[in-house]
C-alpha cells in the first residue's frame, strides 16, 4: 500500500478534478503491475496497473490507494476491471467520497466474492487525496498556504525588496512543491510587485501548474510576465464584479479565463473564490501570498496546511508583514496548526503545519 500510495502522489497536480490514485497488483508475493491515474485523470490506476499483470492478475492481490469506482463515467468501472481479470482480494486504503462511487465500489467487489480489506494507511490516503476530498465534500480545493520569510515573519523590506530572503535550496523546493498542485495562486498586490511567472524552473520537463491571481478590479500589469505567458501555462483570473470591461477583454485575448467571484463588503469573498476554483475542478490549490490574500484565507479558515521557510535574516517592523491584520482578540482565535514536518534547507528552515483535516 506503501508503494500504491506513493504512485498515486506521482500524479498530484495533474489529475484534477480527479483524484490522483495509486494500484499495485502482487501475485505470489511479487509485483506483477503498478498503475497511477494519468494525466487528466483518465485512464484510472486499476486498468494501467491490470494490464501491466496480464494473464498473472487471475488470483492476485490489487492494493489501491482509494475504492476502485463503480460507476459508468467516461471509462468503464475499475471494479468491474478488476472482478473480470480475476483478482481475489483487494486492499483499499480509503474509501471514495464522490457518491456516484462511496461504497458501491467495494459493495461491487464483495458481491462477486472478492476479499476486500479497507484502512491500510487510511491516514496517509486521507492526506494525500485531501484535495480531492474537500472538493466533493465542501465544493472547494484543499489550499497549502506557502511564505518565504525572514525570522521576523516579513516577506519583503520597507522598499518593497525581496529578493531573496531564503536561499536557492528553498526556492528549488517551492518548484518542486509549486509541480505537485493544481494551481499556484496569489493576490493582486503580489502580482504587481514581484510580477512572477509563477511557473515551475530548474526541475527538467515537468507539469506545470495554472496560476490564479486573485484580483478585485483586475487592475494587473498587461506587460508582466504573467501577461507575457498566459498562452503557454493557462493563466485564471478571480475578479469582482463590475470590473473594466477593456481590461476583461484584454486579457482574455491573452488567453486568460475571467471568474467572476461574490464580494463580500469591499473584498473578494475569499469562500467564493474557492467554490469557483472548485467547480471549475481544481483539488490542490498552493498560495504564495501576499499579505492580504493570506490574511483572508486565514480569517475565514481556509487554509488546510502551512509551509514556511524561515531564513536566518531580520527586517524589522518596517519590513511587509507575511500576514495581514487578523483582527484577533484572543490568542484563542488564532488559527493553529499542528506541525507534521521539520527541516533544514541550505541555510533555511522549512516547516509544514496541518490543519486536522475532516
Ligand atoms: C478509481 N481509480 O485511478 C481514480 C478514481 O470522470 P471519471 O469517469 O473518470 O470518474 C472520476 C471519478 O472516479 C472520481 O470522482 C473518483 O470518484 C474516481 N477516481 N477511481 O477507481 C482511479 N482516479
Ligand atoms: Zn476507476
Amino acid at each position: 500500500m506503501a508503494l500504491a500510495l506513493s504512485l498515486g502522489r506521482r500524479g498530484q497536480g495533474r489529475c484534477w478534478p480527479n483524484p490522483a490514485v495509486g494500484c499495485v497488483i502482487v501475485k505470489d508475493g511479487r509485483i506483477v503491475g503498478r498503475g497511477s491515474t494519468a494525466p487528466g485523470g483518465r485512464p484510472h490506476a486499476e486498468p494501467q496497473a491490470l494490464a501491466q499483470a496480464g494473464d498473472l492478475a487471475r488470483g492476485a492481490t490489487a492494493y489501491v490507494s482509494l475504492e476502485p469506482c463503480s460507476h459508468h463515467g467516461k471509462t468503464p468501472p475499475c471494479a468491474d476491471a478488476l472482478i473480470a481479470a480475476g483478482v481475489v482480494r483487494v486492499v483499499v486504503a480509503i474509501e471514495d467520497s464522490d457518491p456516484r462511487v462511496s461504497g458501491q465500489g467495494l459493495d461491487r467487489l464483495r458481491k462477486h466474492g472478492i476479499a476486500v480489506t479497507t484502512g491500510v494507511l487510511a491516514d496517509r490516503a486521507a492526506h494525500d487525496l485531501a484535495g480531492f476530498f474537500l472538493k466533493t465534500e465542501q465544493g472547494r480545493p484543499m489550499v497549502t498556504l506557502k511564505m518565504a520569510s525572514s525570522f521576523d515573519g516579513r516577506i519583503a523590506t520597507a522598499t518593497g525588496q525581496s529578493q531573496w530572503i531564503t536561499g536557492p535550496e528553498a526556492r528549488r523546493a517551492v518548484h518542486a512543491m509549486r509541480a505537485r498542485h493544481d494551481a499556484v495562486m496569489v493576490g493582486a498586490g503580489t502580482a504587481r510587485a514581484d510580477d512572477p511567472a509563477l511557473t515551475v524552473r530548474g526541475m527538467g520537463a515537468t507539469h506545470q501548474p495554472l496560476r490564479v491571481v486573485v484580483s478585485r478590479h483586475l487592475d494587473l500589469p498587461l506587460l508582466g510576465q504573467l501577461a507575457r505567458t498566459a498562452g503557454e501555462v493557462p493563466v485564471w483570473l478571480c475578479h469582482g464584479p463590475g470590473v473594466d470591461i477593456e481590461r476583461c477583454r484584454a486579457w482574455e485575448g491573452l488567453g486568460a479565463r475571467l471568474i467572476p467571484c461574490a464580494l463580500r463588503g469591499s473584498q473578494l469573498d475569499p469562500a467564493d473564490v474557492l467554490r469557483q476554483l472548485g467547480q471549475a475542478g481544481l483539488t490542490r490549490v498552493f498560495c504564495e501570498g501576499g499579505s492580504a490574500l493570506a490574511a483572508s484565507l486565514l480569517g475565514d479558515d481556509l487554509v488546510d496546511e502551512l509551509v514556511g521557510f524561515t531564513a536566518g535574516l531580520a527586517i524589522g517592523a518596517e519590513g511587509l508583514p507575511a500576514i495581514g491584520a487578523l483582527g484577533l482578540g484572543q490568542l484563542t482565535e488564532a488559527p493553529r496548526f499542528d506541525l507534521a514536518e521539520l527541516r533544514t534547507i541550505g541555510p533555511d528552515v522549512m516547516a509544514r503545519w496541518t490543519r486536522a483535516l475532516p
